[in-house]
């Protein structure tokens, strides 16, 4: 048992508060082992109608999956501490299987993004039939940047955003508001934060008998505009620059670009990991034509790799431990990252490798 994610029934809705608000609600492992079955079990109760998912406190949905703790086992297994490694196996293999059952879910699941929503807690409200933000949303997948890869279900989504913004999210860690995760339809709705309250009592008081078109009838009755997306204007640019197989072509075309974005562009792609950015531009590609649940074990190879690796040590060193942002990566440069590197991160694990129990 752990107070660090709540559960609520509230008529016919199931709801699901994240609650380590000092840690911006990241996911940990206790807080998946406690959040899985009770999806399961809700899944089969015909009482529950809906869940919906919450952070607590006023700043984050969820911050990402906690990935210091991650790295405090893998360092401890690097120095061949008894039993440490587990973490690294386990917190990704159950944050994934996770993510599977919301994206199987069987009744609407609504996520209210109402503040920080990156990573590990992207991958909890992506897969849902419903995607609330708000003025406080800042959506981003930054796992290039502490040497990984936009897992938790990235290999699907951002392959299905419109045009190449997936591919410009991924690489890049870009934030996004509100208005921008409209444009995209990375979330289905937009409502002020201090409409938040309502529109749970509303839900709470709701029949909710009627699937996704109830729970639309409800929102509806909250909704708000959040203006204009500040990423449509870079939209063109981005098509044109996003869309080729490898990282060198899209350095080329966003130096031909010219413009104060692709500049800006081009330095933040300079400070991510030169191996985590062909990783994630290949998994992105592949992901394209692969169904949800093999793009699930495609990441699950990916994360071991990354776990036998040097950047993701390196990446949480730099931004979370140390907290110097100048991570020094290996191999330093695209150049020094050969295929068989990349190619590398996808082989298969055999018995270890991801299963969904069927
Ligand atoms: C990139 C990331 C993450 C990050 C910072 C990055 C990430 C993540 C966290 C995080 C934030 C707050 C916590 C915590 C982890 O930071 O995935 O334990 O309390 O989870 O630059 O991908």
């Amino acid at each position: 048992m752990t107070d660090e994610i709540l559960f609520e029934r509230r008529g016919a809705l199931g709801l699901v508060t994240l609650n380590r608000p000092k840690a911006l609600n990241a996911l940990n492992l206790a807080m998946i082992r406690a959040f899985s079955p009770r999806l399961r079990a809700w899944a089969e109760d015909p009482a529950v109608r809906a869940v919906v998912v919450r952070g607590a406190g006023d700043r984050a949905f969820c911050a990402g999956g906690d990935v210091l703790a991650v790295w405090e086992d893998g360092m401890a297994a690097r120095r061949g501490g008894d039993g440490a490694g587990a973490l690294t196996r386990d917190f990704f293999r159950e944050e994934y299987l996770l993510n599977h059952c919301i994206h199987h879910f069987p009744k609407p699941y609504v996520a209210v993004i109402d503040g920080i929503t990156m990573g590990g807690g992207v991958g909890l409200s992506v897969h849902g039939s419903h995607r609330i933000a708000t003025e406080r949303t800042l959506f981003a997948m930054p796992e290039t940047g502490i040497g990984l890869f936009p897992d938790v279900g990235g290999s699907w989504f951002l392959p299905r955003c419109p045009g190449r913004i997936g591919t410009y999210l991924a690489l890049t860690g870009a934030r996004l508001g509100a208005a921008d995760l409209l444009h995209t339809g990375i979330a289905t709705a937009y409502l002020p934060s201090e409409g938040v309250e309502a529109l749970l009592a509303d839900l709470e008081g709701a029949e909710l008998g009627g699937g996704a078109p109830a729970i639309d009838v409800v929102v509806a009755r909250h909704r708000g505009d959040p203006g204009p997306a500040a990423i449509a204007e870079n939209r063109a640019a981005i098509d044109r620059c996003f869309g080729f197989e490898g990282i060198e072509e899209i350095i080329d075309a966003l130096q031909r670009e010219g413009t104060d974005w692709a500049k800006v562009t081009l330095t933040v792609l300079s400070q991510m990991s030169p191996t985590s950015l062909k990783v994630t531009l290949r998994q992105l590609r592949i992901g394209a034509g692969m169904g949800f649940d093999d793009a699930m074990r495609m990441e699950y190879r990916l994360s071991q790799a990354c776990m036998r690796g040097h950047d993701f040590y390196e990446g949480i060193r730099a931004v979370l431990v140390d907290k110097d942002k100048t991570p020094k990566w290996q191999p330093a440069t695209l150049e020094a990252v050969d295929d068989a590197l990349v190619e590398s991160h996808f082989a298969p694990l055999g018995e270890r490798d991801l299963s969904f129990g069927e």
